[in-house]
């Protein structure tokens, strides 16, 4: 099939900022930029929505108990607040997990909260929050419980650090700590995601110093197996030869998380979330941390090679070749066959913090180009590089978070390479603590949108019409009845693991049934089908009785 005409990615711009007030435009077009990989611009990120716009973001206690925390078997997680912050975030990021025996402890199913009422607004919550705590340990004795606070407790300021002090003295063999992670504590759930590194930084890690077995031991950070990816990604270690001491978080217990400090690397997969701990166990622990990315086939092989080359193992090296040319096989056969039928196709990709950049990968693999992308939350690092971290303002919001003031441990440092085995790395072409960000892999003139409004989102579809839009449930349905097929990046709609060999085969065949199938094509929203096709008589629906 032959190449879409890409529209004018200049032109787009300005329309998609055409109908804003001067003020809103002026502001939105500072993160709406044209990309180009040699000299990547700047974007504009990690700021306040305009009041009024239909953001994509979520909120920091959802980016610290939902992302960071949730995805930890064992602790009991307790929301403090109304019912409603809990409820909704009660199984809905299909984080998977796999207790290794059925006695094990799993709290995942559950959903834990002190369910706040008015009095406790007026008269404060926390003896509330004590009563809730008493209750979780009674009934299931967990090693930590966890405490999040929701918007209303940073209002009434109660104290859930002072209360989780309390009851962990009281129990004795039970670490209890809380989160500052109120819903307006930073622009986006990008701070929440700050807030509970700190605190599994100050609360967890190191905690636990059990030498850990192994040849390769590494730390796979900001992976939280969503529809079951870490599983994947476990398979694939397993068959290398490499110790996966603690992943933060997917499938992850406390004992793993407070013994990760034994480890001699850590990879990170997904920057924005987690990207804090990386820098904190190096400093404190020598332990540095490399970019990786388990996201297609392709950044598997290479990703593999690079932690590889970390270790400089020949035995390691040829395990992993051996494996890359074991499982590649089987994927090639499945992207030949479907291939063909998905080249020249375009993707649009407004994700949270990441997978808006990795997935690019697997459409690679489809022979897709991605024409446009963005993040709901993510830094300008995540777009432009870290080195541009040193340029970046440090406004308000993000002086609200704090910083962690890291030292070397007196007993535990153990820098794993000294400078010059890292400078050697570095000089084979190994990103030691790095990362390039997306812009640099995407296609010149492809458009990137920070925190995309739903607004432009329906601008976009307009006008470029792609083959697929990746999003996620908020918009799914919008996206749909504009006839484009939207596949869900956050959960993977029903689907998944996408990561490694055997995700990466799952993925090419979701996206072939989408963008190939031929009922996107006869579907008119309701609003087209109304009247004049100008959306203009589409009557409202009354239920009379
Ligand atoms: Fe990282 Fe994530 Fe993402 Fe994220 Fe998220 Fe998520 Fe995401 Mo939804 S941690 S930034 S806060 S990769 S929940 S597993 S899919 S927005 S792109």
């Amino acid at each position: 099939m032959a190449n879409k005409i890409i529209p004018d990615p200049s032109k787009v711009r300005e329309e998609l900022i055409q109908k804003y007030p001067a003020k809103v435009a002026k502001k939105r077009s500072k993160s709406i930029v044209i990309n180009d990989p040699e000299i990547i611009p700047e974007v504009q990120a990690n700021v306040r929505t305009v009041p009024g716009i239909i953001t994509q973001r979520g909120c920091s206690y959802a980016g610290c108990k939902g992302v960071v925390l949730g995805p930890t078997r064992d602790i009991v997680n307790i929301v403090h607040g109304p019912i409603g912050c809990s409820f909704y975030a009660w199984l809905t990021r299909r984080n998977q997990t796999k207790p290794e025996t059925l006695m094990d402890e799993n709290y995942i199913p559950y959903c834990f909260s002190t369910d706040m009422q008015e009095e406790n607004i007026v008269f404060g919550g926390e003896k509330k929050l004590k009563q809730a705590i008493q209750e979780a340990y009674d009934l299931f004795h967990p090693k930590s419980i966890a405490v999040f606070s929701t918007c209303p407790v940073g209002l009434i300021g109660d104290d859930v650090h002072a209360a989780s002090r309390e009851m962990k003295e009281k129990f004795g063999d039970c670490n209890v700590f809380g989160f500052s992670c109120e819903g307006y504590r930073g622009v986006s759930q990008s701070a929440g995601h700050h807030i509970a590194n700190n605190g599994v930084f100050k609360h967890m890690v190191g905690r636990d110093n059990t030498p850990s077995e192994g040849k390769f031991k590494l730390n796979l950070l900001g992976e939280y197996n969503i529809g079951g990816d870490a599983f994947e990604i476990e398979r694939i270690f397993e068959k290398v030869g490499i110790t996966l001491v603690a992943s933060f978080s997917g499938n992850s217990t406390v004992r793993a998380i407070e013994n990760s400090h034994t480890a001699d690397l850590n990879v990170i997969l997904c920057h924005r979330s987690i990207n804090y701990m990386g820098d904190m166990m190096e400093t404190k622990y020598g332990i540095p941390w490399m970019k990786v990315n388990f996201v297609g086939a392709e950044s598997t092989a290479k990703s593999l090679r690079k932690i590889a080359e970390y270790f400089g193992d020949a035995e390691l090296t040829a395990k992993v070749e051996a494996v890359i040319a074991e499982e590649m096989p089987k994927v090639k056969a499945v992207i030949d066959e479907i291939r063909p039928r998905t080249t020249g196709k375009t993707a649009m990709l407004f994700v949270g913090g990441s997978r808006a950049h990795h997935y690019q990968d697997l459409f690679n693999e489809l022979g897709m180009t991605t024409v446009a992308a963005g993040y709901e939350f993510a830094h300008r690092d995540d777009y432009e590089g870290r080195n541009v971290l040193s340029s970046i303002k440090v406004d308000a919001d993000s002086k609200n978070i704090e910083e962690l003031k890291v030292l070397p441990d007196p007993e535990l440092f153990n820098p794993r390479k000294s400078e010059a085995e890292l400078e050697a790395l570095r000089e084979k072409g190994l990103e030691i603590n790095g990362y390039e960000g997306m812009m640099k892999q995407m296609t010149n003139k492809s458009l990137v949108v920070d925190d995309l409004s739903h607004y432009e989102s329906e601008k976009l579809i307009e006008i470029y019409k792609p083959d697929i839009f990746c999003a996620g449930i908020k918009e799914k349905y919008v996206v749909q009845k504009m006839g484009i097929p939207l596949k869900q990046l956050h959960s993977y709609d029903y689907g998944g693991p996408y990561t490694g060999f055997e995700g990466a085969i799952n993925f090419y065949k979701d996206i072939d049934r989408m963008v190939n199938n031929p009922v996107w094509k006869m579907i008119k929203a309701p609003w087209e089908k109304a009247g004049n096709g100008k959306g203009a008589s589409l009557a409202a629906n009354y239920v009379t009785q």
